[in-house]
C-alpha cells in the first residue's frame, strides 16, 4: 500500500453517498477537537489532507479517505461539542450510528480520547456503545496529545483512562502525538494486523 497515494473520496452525510468500493475501512471516533483529523494527517505524513481546526466541530460529515485504493480511513464528526442544537446532536447520532452499524467493510473503530483529561461521560458512553456493536472484539483506544503532558504525567493519565473506560488486557491503549512520531507505527501495525486477519 502506497500511503502517499491518498485522497478524499467523499464527504458523506447519508448512506447512499458512502463509497461503493468494498475495501476495508478504519474509522476514527471521538470527542470534537480530540485530534481525529490530525491523526489521519499524521499517519499519512500529510499536512492538511483532513481539515483540522482549533475550533471544535470542524468535521461535520463522514469523510472517507482513499488510501491507494486499498483501504479507507474514515474521519467521523466529533461528539460533545456544546454549541450544537439538540436536533444537530440527533442528526449526528443518526449519521454515526447508521454508518457504524451498517458497514460490513468496517474493520475497526478507533476511539480517541484526550490524554490530558479523564474520559468524559460521552467518551464512556461511546466506548460502551462500541463494545456493544463490535461485540467480542478488542477495543482500541488512542490517547491523543501526549506532547502536552509532562513525562511524569503520562503513566498516571494512561492508567486513569484505562480504569475509567474499564479496559481489559484484551484491549489496546495507544499513546499518540502529532508532535513527533509517538503512536504512529502502532496505529499502522494494528491496521495491517486487522487487514491480514
Ligand atoms: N499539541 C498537539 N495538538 C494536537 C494534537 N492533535 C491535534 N491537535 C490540535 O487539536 C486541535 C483539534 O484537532 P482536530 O484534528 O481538528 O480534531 P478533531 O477530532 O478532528 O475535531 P472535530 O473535527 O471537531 O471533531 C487542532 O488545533 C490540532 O492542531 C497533538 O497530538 N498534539
Ligand atoms: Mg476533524
Amino acid at each position: 500500500m502506497n500511503i502517499h497515494n491518498a485522497k478524499i473520496a467523499i464527504s458523506a452525510v447519508k448512506p447512499n453517498q458512502y463509497p461503493k468500493m468494498g475495501v476495508p475501512e478504519f474509522a476514527f471516533a471521538g470527542r470534537s477537537n480530540v485530534g481525529k483529523s490530525s491523526l489521519i494527517n499524521k499517519i499519512l505524513n500529510r499536512k492538511s489532507l483532513a481539515r483540522v481546526s482549533g475550533v471544535p466541530g470542524k468535521t461535520i460529515t463522514i469523510n472517507f479517505y482513499d488510501i491507494d485504493e486499498t483501504i479507507f480511513l474514515v474521519d467521523l464528526p466529533g461528539y460533545g461539542y456544546a454549541k450544537r442544537s439538540r436536533s444537530d446532536i440527533k442528526d449526528w447520532g443518526d449519521m454515526i450510528e447508521s454508518y457504524l452499524t451498517n458497514r460490513p467493510q468496517l474493520k475497526t473503530i478507533f476511539l480517541l480520547v484526550d490524554s490530558r483529561h479523564e474520559p468524559t461521560k460521552d467518551d464512556v458512553m461511546m466506548l460502551e456503545w462500541i463494545r456493544t456493536v463490535r461485540y467480542g472484539e478488542p477495543v482500541i483506544v488512542i490517547a491523543t496529545k501526549t506532547d502536552k503532558l509532562n513525562k511524569s504525567e503520562i503513566e498516571p493519565n494512561l492508567t486513569r483512562i484505562y480504569e475509567k473506560l474499564s479496559l481489559t488486557e484484551d484491549d489496546v491503549l495507544v499513546p499518540f502525538s502529532t508532535k513527533g512520531d509517538e503512536g504512529k507505527e502502532t496505529v499502522w501495525d494494528m491496521i495491517n494486523m486487522l487487514l491480514s486477519e
